[in-house]
């Protein structure tokens, strides 16, 4: 019997887990292929990680993976929820191995890990709300990923909708982020999405500000791209926002949320 589970609040995290960049970076995917400048990947990373800290998050840091050029995106990793960590199943072979390192390094933090089998899944492609997760199917992310997946969660107690990525946007996240528990921050594309319009209020980010939509709400600041002014407009009306630099991850296609794992 799952009994009811406790209401999780998704943006409420007192916790991250992030990596140490890796010189190797510059080696990492990118869908514009383009090589990122290691220096000033260092800086929007570190300058990341000091706001994570400033608003009183404690930051667990992980050693650098030379080997594993994507390595800092830790999000695509795992997912974690009520205290239990889920190991995912990255689609490309060259982030494969991150997740047989990722496991050993954080198990301690967790009170039970368990392991998608099957299938190919990345955590940028899952949604959480509460007790509740959306798994986006993508390039990244099949069926069968998507299905393993969501058995684990629903052996948790989460509840979980399989949906499908618009074409031509890397993750599900890489273009909507979780406001509050009704509410959702999604690019015009995202806004089209049948499952997303019936059952959220969804605020609606105007063309151009696609990369924005790729914000993170911890407790209650609003952690945004930096350089988004419709966007910053739209949410300082009720949320306190913090800009962040991503220029340069944005060439590898990686935004704020893909940076760490929070609880
Ligand atoms: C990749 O293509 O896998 C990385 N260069 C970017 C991963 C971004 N992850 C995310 O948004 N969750």
């Amino acid at each position: 019997m799952l009994g009811t589970p406790k209401i999780i609040m998704t943006y409420k995290f007192k916790n991250i887990i992030a990596r140490k960049l890796n010189k190797s970076i510059k080696l990492a995917l990118s869908s514009q292929n383009t090589k990122p400048d290691y220096y000033k990947i260092f800086e929007e990373h570190n300058s990341y990680l000091n706001i994570l800290k400033k608003i009183g998050l404690k930051i667990n840091l992980l050693e650098p993976l030379e080997n594993y050029p994507d390595s800092i995106f830790v999000e695509d990793n795992a997912i974690i929820y009520n205290l239990n960590c889920i190991i995912l199943k990255p689609f490309h072979h060259s982030r494969k191995g991150e997740c047989k390192v990722i496991k050993n390094e954080i198990k301690k933090y967790f009170k039970k890990i368990l392991f998608v089998e099957r299938g190919t899944i990345e955590g940028g492609d899952v949604l959480n709300i509460n007790n509740h997760f959306i798994i986006g199917l993508s390039n990244r992310t099949d069926k069968i990923g998507a299905q393993s997946l969501s058995i684990l969660l629903k052996s948790l107690g989460a509840s979980v909708k399989i949906c499908q990525t618009p074409k031509n946007i890397l993750h599900f996240k890489s273009e909507c982020s979780l406001i509050d528990e009704n509410t959702i921050l999604v690019s015009e594309r995202m806004a089209k999405l049948d499952y997303l319009k019936s059952n959220f209020n969804l605020i609606k980010l105007p063309k151009g500000d696609e990369v924005a939509a790729n914000s993170l709400r911890i407790n209650n600041q609003m952690l945004i791209p930096d350089g988004f002014a419709k966007t910053e407009e739209i949410l300082s009306k009720k949320y306190n926002i913090i800009k962040i630099k991503v220029n340069e991850i944005s060439k590898i296609d990686a935004g704020l949320s893909c940076m760490s794992l929070r609880w």
